[in-house]
């Protein structure tokens, strides 16, 4: 992870003086907004999801990040749905795994067409995690107030 870090900080530290100002803090930070960055994006990608370090992301790889079910247990639907979605859209050349190149067209859709691929794949992400939902404390009732009668304000004067 240290590795990684000084890699990333070498890659947003445009002008090479070692340290972020503001653009290259961004930069360090979201990498993925950052053309210039994409590769390192696309390099921690490949390290996270290939597992096995072939250089390749297969399509076991792939759905591992996703969804880690028992084993012979059946996946759920959104799972066999990423799985067609993988081999039909992002295995560009039918290999059944994805290269590099593969990975970064997956990361930086290039139609507007693919974001909305990617929302949904984000939204699978989230539906997967576990949220702890807290329950929310049930508020004391509000003490009501006694109205204030108005006729206090508004002293009624006669014009003279
Ligand atoms: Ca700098
Ligand atoms: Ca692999
Ligand atoms: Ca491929």
């Amino acid at each position: 992870l240290l590795l990684r870090s000084r890699r990333r900080f070498q890659a947003a530290d445009e002008d090479g003086d070692g340290r972020l100002r503001e653009p290259e803090l961004d930069a360090f930070l979201h990498p993925e907004d950052f053309p210039q960055l994409q590769e390192i994006v696309v390099q921690e990608t490949m390290e996270d999801l290939d597992r096995d370090g072939d250089g390749f992301v297969q399509v076991d790889e792939y759905i591992a990040d996703l969804y880690q079910g028992s084993p012979g247990s059946p996946e759920p639907p959104e799972i066999l749905r990423e799985r067609e979605q993988f081999l039909r859209q992002r295995d560009r050349d039918g290999d059944g795994r994805l290269g590099p190149a593969e990975v970064q067209l997956w990361l930086s859709p290039p139609s507007p067409d693919w974001a909305g691929v990617e929302a949904e794949h984000l939204i699978h992400h989230a539906d997967l995690d576990k949220v702890r939902i807290q329950k929310i404390p049930k508020f004391p009732k509000k003490p009501k107030f006694p109205k204030k009668s108005r006729s206090k304000s508004r002293k009624q004067r006669r014009k003279r």
